[in-house]
């Protein structure tokens, strides 16, 4: 079986998912690090993978591609993983489609508010964000992570049923965003946290840790940044401000 590349930041909630799933298959690939905060996906080079200029992508061969959700299904397609990554069962296939749907238009934006506020405006801009934005995101944020739980998990292990999935992991990656952001989400949130800890165990607790420093060293990394970076982190801030 060939090797893959794949582009990709740690600093990046879905590069994290690709990577976890990738590492914890055992799939073979060539991990090419796209560092988001020195602009490198701004390179010419990396137009060519992705003209979204976006991470993650992936190259195999000629063929190249963007977006998370549709790299995890390539890499499941290519490598056969187990079936429980995405279930063959229909009704539990769609299950995953159903909460990946909602997790990727409510979820993501929820949690990216919240790390762009909390987590990188203070770097970026050097002041602290309006404590009442920071409020609302919170709410925001309480109100995804209750349907997480209610909704979604209910009291089964994992978010459709008694094995990990995609679906587990693309949440165990976004929620690594808040934990940089400084906020412990899970106080109020009893079995969101066991279901924390059952999935880290899935995909491998050093992984997890590991992929978590990618965040750290992003916070570091922009004070470097180009120029050009600089103005793209301060509209991304002033985005999320609005
Ligand atoms: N929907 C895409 C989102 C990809 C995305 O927004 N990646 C961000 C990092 S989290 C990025 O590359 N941002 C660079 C930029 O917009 O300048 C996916 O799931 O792959």
């Amino acid at each position: 079986m060939t090797e893959v590349a794949l582009y990709l930041d740690l600093a990046s909630p879905p590069c994290r998912a690709v990577y976890f799933f990738a590492k914890a298959n055992k799939i073979p690939f060539k991990n090419n690090v796209v560092l988001l905060a020195k602009g490198e996906h701004l390179s010419e080079e990396f137009g060519k993978v992705n003209p979204l200029r976006k991470v993650p992508a992936l190259k195999d061969g000629d063929f190249t591609m963007g977006e998370s959700y549709a790299i995890l299904l390539y890499l499941i397609r290519k490598f056969k993983t187990p079936d429980h990554w995405y279930p063959s069962d229909i009704q539990k296939r769609a299950r995953v489609d159903e909460y990946l749907a909602w997790h990727f238009t409510n979820a993501r934006p929820g949690t990216s508010k919240l790390f762009w506020l909390k987590g990188m405006t203070p770097y970026v801009t050097g002041h602290e964000v309006n404590p009442e934005k920071l409020n609302a995101a919170l709410c925001e944020f309480k109100t995804i992570s209750t349907t997480i739980q209610d909704v979604f998990l209910q009291d089964k292990p994992f978010l459709v049923g008694d094995e990990v999935s995609i679906a587990d992991v693309v949440v165990l990656a976004d929620i690594g965003q808040t934990c940089a952001a400084e906020l412990d989400v899970f106080e109020d949130y009893p079995k969101l946290a066991a279901w924390k800890q059952r999935v880290k165990e899935a995909v491998g607790v050093e992984l997890f840790n590991e992929a978590q420093e990618g965040i750290a060293n992003f916070r570091e990394t922009q004070k470097q940044a180009p120029p050009e970076l600089k103005e793209r982190l301060k509209a991304r801030v002033e985005y999320f401000s609005r």
